[in-house]
């Protein structure tokens, strides 16, 4: 018996997506005016469907016993388990409604495949069953209507089917059973488990294996491999456990259905987005000099110096930046953001940033309320110490104050915005590298 699954040990995919899905979110707020409006709809589609599915949870390993009824599924599950917990029958069918056990925590996710709280087990994890949630179901037989929602409802997450069959029955029993044409459509990996064996005598238990390996593959139902069990005397059980905690090993159906819609989440975002661009912040020192010279800070700083070492200056207390200045800075600051980018990125930019009318004016309020130093003319022996030196400290504390003032308008106003539609941007791009 083979199965293959791609070894993946790692077993917080639900923190790491659910991160990334926030990432692309928070993103979207500050992107959508630079993303096409059916490819925005489309992210956002995504992102609710990711929602959906990391609610659930994607580090658990779905696996299903389907088959016919008394082919020995619930002796199995109780096999499987180590205890009796799902009712055993001479009477058919025995399970009417599905009966699960976790493996470590698993409320959501039994909630949503509406398994009743007193026919689920949770127990602890161990050799290799972390996060494994076997689920027992009722006779794919009995075709009601009940039946087929939970078929609809387990087979699409689950990450192993095990088909169980009775060596009596299987041939009546059609392979062509819901449960396992899903499963195949779906590319999901099955197992045939044929149950029983106890019940053949030993040369009868390889011809009748082949023969219903022969019919899986003649059904078209992949290449599920056949195991030979038997619940009673526990032949075949570890090689059972053993498919099972390898499925536990891989990634998990849903996981992977969440990576997939990322992926093409990020495909469908990459004409938003520039080939090898990565936006940097522009230079704020230079943006906050350009405007403290604009706004009269440095001509005050020169008048600072030239009264502290005597000479003449007038100190202005009416300080601002004309409206022309503060358009021209804050346009340059956004070319300089949007270097490399689509155009539609230069007018996301654009809107985040305060407009210059107001910008102009929180920077004229900043500087009306700056407490200046205080400047005085050399008396005494302080004449006598190096007047340069008066003169610079005079002018630093000045430009100090009026650049701190200035900061402080454009820091959340200009800064902040850019820093995060660039964080955005680079969220983006970062998704489209995902393969
Ligand atoms: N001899 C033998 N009997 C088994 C084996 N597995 C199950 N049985 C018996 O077969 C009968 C049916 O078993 P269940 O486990 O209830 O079968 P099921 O598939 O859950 O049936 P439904 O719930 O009706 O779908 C019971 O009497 C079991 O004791 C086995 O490996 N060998
Ligand atoms: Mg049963």
């Amino acid at each position: 018996m083979s199965l293959s699954f791609q070894e993946l040990p790692e077993k917080n995919e639900t923190t790491r997506l659910r991160e990334r899905v926030d990432r692309l979110r928070a993103s979207m707020e500050w992107a959508s005016e630079a993303i096409d409006a059916r490819v925005r709809d489309d992210v956002m589609r995504t992102i609710e469907r990711c929602d959906e599915r990391l609610k659930l949870g994607v580090d658990h390993t779905v696996v299903a016993l389907a088959g016919g009824t008394g082919s020995g599924k619930s002796s199995l599950f109780n096999a499987i388990l180590g205890r009796d917990f799902a009712q055993v029958g001479v009477a058919r069918p025995t399970t009417s409604d599905p009966v699960a056990v976790a493996w470590g925590r698993a409320e959501a996710l039994l909630d949503w495949l509406q398994i009743d709280r007193e026919r689920r087990l949770t127990v602890a994890p161990q050799g290799g069953f972390d996060g494994v949630v076997l689920v027992d179901l009722p006779d794919h037989d009995s075709v009601n209507t009940d039946n087929r929602e939970t078929v609809d409802r387990v087979v699409p997450l689950a990450d192993l089917i095990v088909w169980v069959v009775d060596p009596q029955k299987y041939a009546d029993h059609a392979l062509h059973s819901a449960y396992l044409r899903v499963a195949s459509d779906h590319g999901q990996p099955s197992l045939v488990v044929l149950n029983h064996a106890d019940r053949l005598a030993d040369d009868d238990v390889d011809l009748v294996a082949a023969d219903l390996a022969r019919l899986v593959r003649s059904e078209g139902i992949g290449e599920a491999p056949v195991l030979v069990v038997s619940a009673r005397t526990g032949r075949g059980i570890d090689a059972l456990r053993a498919a099972i905690a390898g499925a536990a090993a891989t990634r998990s159906v849903a996981a992977e259905a969440v990576r997939a819609d990322l992926v093409a989440a990020g495909r469908a975002l990459e004409g938003a987005l520039a080939r090898e661009a990565d936006p940097v912040l522009p230079d704020v020192e230079g943006l906050v000099a350009a405007l403290s010279r604009a706004a009269g800070v440095e001509a005050r700083a020169d008048a600072a110096a030239a009264i502290a070492v005597g000479g003449h200056g007038t100190l202005s207390d009416d300080l601002g930046a004309s409206l022309a200045a503060v358009e021209q800075v804050r346009l340059e600051w956004i070319d300089a953001a949007t270097a490399g980018l689509p155009l539609a990125w230069r007018i996301v930019v654009d809107d985040a940033l305060l407009p210059a009318q107001h910008l102009a004016a929180a920077i004229r309020d900043a500087l009306a309320a700056v407490q200046w130093p205080a400047v005085t003319r050399p008396t005494g022996v302080r004449a006598l110490v190096s007047k340069a030196g008066q003169g610079r400290s005079a002018a630093q504390a000045v430009r100090r104050a009026g650049r701190e003032a200035i900061l402080s308008a454009v820091g959340p106003h200009v800064v902040e915005p850019t820093d995060m539609i660039h964080q955005a941007y680079r969220n983006l791009d970062e998704l489209t590298e995902l393969h």
